[in-house]
């Protein structure tokens, strides 16, 4: 099967515990490739473009103003049935349902510090790579 591509954000809670090198390596455990890599402060307007669709939620302000709240590593993965296999080492949302060995059971604070983002389909992961990168800033 051909290599796919999938979004990843490293997240504030994460990069303020100096645990960059820590989520990324379990994402290389996991097969995954990272084929381009940005360390970034996302603006507001980003964080609520990024997140556009879960504008009517109740914790929109809060999760826009916890993205803003310090640096992130926006990151493209690479490799076999990269979103599944992503959404896999990344664990469930909301840490305490997360399974073992999984990032956000290792790392993640909360249900909103929850250390990573990974997209959720391949079409969601084309449109959230455009949105942060251009095609010269990857390099598979
Ligand atoms: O794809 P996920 O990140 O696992 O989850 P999602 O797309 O449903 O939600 C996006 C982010 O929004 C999630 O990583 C953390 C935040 N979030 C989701 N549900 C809640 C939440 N934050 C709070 N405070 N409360 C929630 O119920």
């Amino acid at each position: 099967m051909a290599a796919t591509r999938t979004f990843s954000i490293i997240k504030p809670d994460a990069t303020r515990r100096n645990l960059t090198g820590a989520v990324t390596k379990k994402l290389e455990d996991a097969g995954l490739r990272v084929v381009a890599s940005k360390r970034i402060h996302m603006t507001r307007d980003q964080a609520e473009g990024f997140y556009a669709v879960h504008r009517e939620r109740p914790f929109f302000n809060d999760l826009c103003t916890f993205m803003t709240s310090g640096p992130v590593v926006v990151q493209v993965l690479e490799g076999e049935n990269a979103v599944l296999r992503n959404r896999e080492v990344m664990g469930a949302t909301n840490p305490t349902d997360a399974a073992e060995g999984t990032i956000r059971k290792e790392f993640a604070e909360s249900i909103e510090a929850n250390s990573v983002h990974g997209s959720d389909s391949d079409e969601n992961a084309k449109i959230e790579i455009d949105y942060f990168f251009t095609p010269e800033e990857i390099v598979g």
